[in-house]
């Protein structure tokens, strides 16, 4: 049995299927783990949530990306489609609430090897892998219970964009929601959201998370992140491994095997 982690799907499911093909992976025995971002700019959003779902527990897991969540609120009504999206044929489709339903029981964060980190976005510079699982935990509560509502509702915004243990209550999860799922670009530890560029042209006060020092993170660890497509997979780090490499814009898609630590990839 081997775990693979792949990149941002964007509603990609051909390129999702070839590359799981090209890397070896079987469905009866291996698991898949997605770095979310499962749907959106892509066409096929309803199959690959289909599939990924007929999957089962067993053999495939994700956490959830800043679209994701995005798809979560559109359904309850909390937000409108974006234009650029193609998610009418998922949010028209008779197992639209079951899929939405099913990925509200998704975390913000994973640990799905004993080394090894997962989320959207990345770490922030601040926690610890442990301390960002129990946050996604909380953040996790409140989607899946009875509070879906009043968070989904409260779940956008920019501020507060410095952690501080002492938050509570909304601002609390907005920033973990932000840290775990929007997250690019720092400044002091301060989330700044409009830089999506490749760090070498970006302005000079902005560092990215995985430059920030972070004082918390075991030297060990691998941590797997999706999100920032103009990366292109690099970040001079071979504990930091970055798996949005762009297919939806015509570039590729990643995929990681933990055991093997070797990279597959599909070309759009
Ligand atoms: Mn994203």
């Amino acid at each position: 049995m081997k775990n693979y982690v792949v990149g941002d799907i964007q509603g990609c499911y051909k390129g999702l299927r070839k590359l799981l093909q090209a890397a070896g992976f079987n469905a009866k025995k291996d698991k898949l783990w997605a770095v979310g971002d499962l749907i959106a700019r892509g066409p096929e959003s309803l199959e690959t949530l289909k599939f990924l779902n007929d999957l089962g527990s067993d053999h495939f897991d994700t956490v959830l990306g800043n679209h994701d969540l995005h798809l979560i609120a559109m359904a309850h009504g909390i937000s409108d489609p974006k234009p650029v999206d193609k998610l009418a044929p998922l949010m028209k489709h008779k197992s639209f609430s079951e899929l939405i339903d099913w990925l509200s029981t998704k975390k913000l964060a994973l640990k799905p090897a004993k080394r090894h980190f997962i989320s959207h976005a990345g770490l922030y510079p601040m926690w610890s892998t442990k301390k960002a699982l129990a946050l996604s935990d909380e953040v996790s509560e409140a989607l899946s219970g009875s509070k879906q509502l009043k968070f989904l509702k409260n779940m956008y915004g920019n501020t507060p964009n410095v952690w501080n243990d002492s938050l509570e209550g909304n601002e609390r999860l907005r920033f973990v929601v932000n840290a775990l799922t929007r997250m690019r670009f720092l400044s002091d530890n301060a989330l700044e959201f409009k830089t999506k560029c490749h760090p070498n042209v970006a302005p000079e006060e902005l560092t990215p998370w995985y430059l920030s020092p972070n004082p918390k993170l075991k030297k060990n660890k691998i941590i797997l992140f999706g999100h920032w497509a103009s990366l292109m997979g690099e970040t001079n780090n071979e504990n930091i491994i970055a798996l949005d490499t762009g297919f939806v814009w015509g570039k590729r898609m990643s995929l990681y095997c933990i055991e093997s630590k070797q990279l597959f990839s599909q070309q759009a």
